[in-house]
C-alpha cells in the first residue's frame, strides 16, 4: 500500500515530463542528477513565457517589454539572494559554477609568498582555476587531505600566516561527503585569509545561509537545482565585491566611459558585462520557487532517505566497494566500482534497462589517484526518484554481476 509520502512523490513526478520518457524501450530511471537535474514544468514554461510573451534586452530599453524583462530579470537575483540569506547587489549570474570560480581566480590578488588551499576532493573547476593562478603569481597550492573514510583531516590541514584564499567544496561530487564549512571558515578566516564555498553539489539539497556560514564567496549551478544550463550564480559578500576590480568588461557593466576611461555600474552590474542569459535567471526564479513550494527541508529528507535507503541495499551485494563515509556524514550520491568490472561498462548495460547513472573520473582526477581507482559508477537520486526505482537499479546491478562471472 502506498504510503502518504509516496503519494506525494507521485503527485510531484507529474510535473517533471521527462520522467515519462522511455530509454532503451524501458522507463527512464534517471539517477545522474549529481550531473544535472530533470526541469519541471514550471521552470519549462518560464523559458517559454519569456520568448514568447516579453522577450526583451534588459536594463536598456525604454519599451514595455524592455521594463518587464529588467523586473522579472531583477526579481530573479531577489529570489537567489533570499534562497541563501544575502542581499540583491551580492548575486552575480554567471554561466555557472565554474565560471564563477574562474571569476574569482582572475579577480582576486596573490603574490609569490602566499598559498592558496584547497581539498584534496574537489572537483577540476575548483582546482584547475586556483593552478592557474599560482603559475601566473608564484603562488603555492596546497591540499586538505581526506581520511581512510573520505572526510577531510582538519588536523592536518596546511592553512597558515600566508594562506590568502581557501576554497573548499561542501559536498564531495564523488564521496557524498558533507564537509564541515563553518569550522573550515572560521580555520581560513582566524588567518585572515578569504573563504570561497563550492556549493555546487549542496545547493540543490540543503538550506544555505551564506551569513550563518560567514562565507566570503560561493558558487553555484542553476542547472543541478531544476533551472536550465547556462546560468550559474556567484554571491560575494558586498564589501568583497566592491573591492575587486570588475572580470570582463563592456556594456552594461559601467557607469561612464569616455575615450580613455571608464568607471564600474553598480553591484551587481559590474560583474554582469554584455547582454546576460536573462530566461536563464527568470528560469533559475522559477526553479526557486518550485523548490521553495516543495520545501527544501522536504527535498532534503527525501534526498537522504533515498540516498541511506540505497546504501543498504547496495551493501546487500558482494564484491562492491563504496567510497566515502556512511549514510550520516553524507548526502545526495553514492560512489562505487562492483569488483573486476569496468565502470563503463556498468553503465552502459544499466543504460540498457533505462537506468541513467553517471560512471568516470567524475571530473576529480586527483581524488581518484588518492582512491587508487582510473574511475568509478555514481548514482545520485533526488527528492522525485522512488525507492522502487533503487531497487531496481539495484537487482540490475545484480544482473551486471551475473553476466560478468559467466
Ligand atoms: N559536477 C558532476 O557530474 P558546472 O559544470 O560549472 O555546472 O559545475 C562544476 C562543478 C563544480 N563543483 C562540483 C562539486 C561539481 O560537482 C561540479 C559539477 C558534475 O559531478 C559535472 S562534472
Amino acid at each position: 500500500m502506498k504510503s502518504l509520502k509516496d503519494f506525494k512523490v507521485s503527485e510531484i513526478r507529474k510535473d517533471f515530463p521527462i520522467l515519462k520518457e522511455k530509454v532503451n524501450g524501458k522507463n527512464l530511471i534517471y539517477l545522474d542528477n549529481s550531473a544535472t537535474s530533470q526541469k519541471p514544468n514550471q521552470v519549462i514554461d518560464s523559458i517559454k513565457e519569456y520568448y514568447s510573451k516579453y522577450n526583451s534586452n534588459v536594463h536598456r530599453a525604454i519599451h514595455k517589454l524592455g521594463e518587464e524583462a529588467t523586473l522579472k530579470y531583477e526579481e530573479a537575483h531577489e529570489k537567489v539572494a533570499k534562497f541563501i540569506n544575502a542581499s540583491k547587489e551580492e548575486i552575480i549570474f554567471t554561466r555557472n559554477t565554474t565560471e564563477s570560480l574562474n571569476l574569482l581566480s582572475y579577480t582576486l590578488k596573490v603574490g609569490a609568498k602566499d598559498n592558496i588551499v584547497i581539498t584534496e576532493m574537489e572537483h577540476h573547476s575548483n582546482i584547475v582555476p586556483w593552478q592557474q593562478l599560482c603559475k601566473r603569481t608564484g603562488a603555492k597550492l596546497r591540499f586538505i587531505p581526506i581520511d581512510k573514510e573520505g572526510k577531510l583531516d582538519l588536523t592536518k590541514s596546511p592553512i597558515d600566516n600566508n594562506t590568502k584564499i581557501v576554497s573548499v567544496v561542501h559536498v564531495s561530487n564523488v564521496l557524498g561527503t558533507v564537509n564541515p564549512i563553518k569550522k573550515i571558515c572560521k580555520m581560513a578566516h582566524d588567518r585572515k585569509a578569504l573563504f570561497i564555498l563550492d556549493a555546487a553539489q549542496s545547493a540543490p539539497h540543503q538550506k544555505i545561509d551564506v551569513k550563518d556560514l560567514d562565507v566570503d564567496f560561493m558558487a553555484f549551478s542553476g542547472h543541478k537545482l531544476l533551472a536550465p544550463t547556462g546560468i550559474g550564480v556567484l554571491y560575494g559578500k558586498k564589501k568583497l565585491l566592491l573591492s575587486l576590480d570588475p572580470f570582463l568588461t563592456g556594456g552594461g557593466m559601467i557607469s561612464d566611459v569616455s575615450k580613455n576611461d571608464s568607471k564600474w555600474a553598480d553591484l551587481p552590474n559590474k560583474f554582469e558585462a554584455g547582454t546576460p542569459n536573462i530566461s536563464g535567471a527568470i528560469a533559475l526564479g522559477a526553479a526557486i520557487d518550485y523548490i521553495e513550494m516543495i520545501g527544501m527541508d522536504e527535498i532534503q529528507r527525501i534526498t537522504k532517505d533515498l540516498v541511506t535507503y540505497t546504501m543498504e541495499k547496495l551493501a546487500e551485494l558482494d564484491n562492491i566497494s563504496i567510497y566515502g563515509p556512511g549514510s550520516e556524514d553524507r548526502t545526495a550520491l553514492i560512489s562505487f566500482n562492483l569488483v573486476g568490472i569496468h565502470p563503463h561498462d556498468v553503465a552502459e548495460i544499466l543504460d540498457k534497462e533505462g537506468i541513467a547513472i553517471r560512471a568516470g573520473h567524475l571530473c576529480a582526477k586527483p581524488l581518484m589517484k588518492v582512491l587508487g581507482v582510473n574511475a568509478v559508477c555514481r548514482i545520485s537520486p533526488y527528492f522525485y526518484n522512488t525507492k522502487e526505482e533503487v531497487n531496481y537499479f539495484v537487482s540490475s546491478l545484480k544482473k551486471v554481476q551475473e553476466v560478468f562471472t559467466q
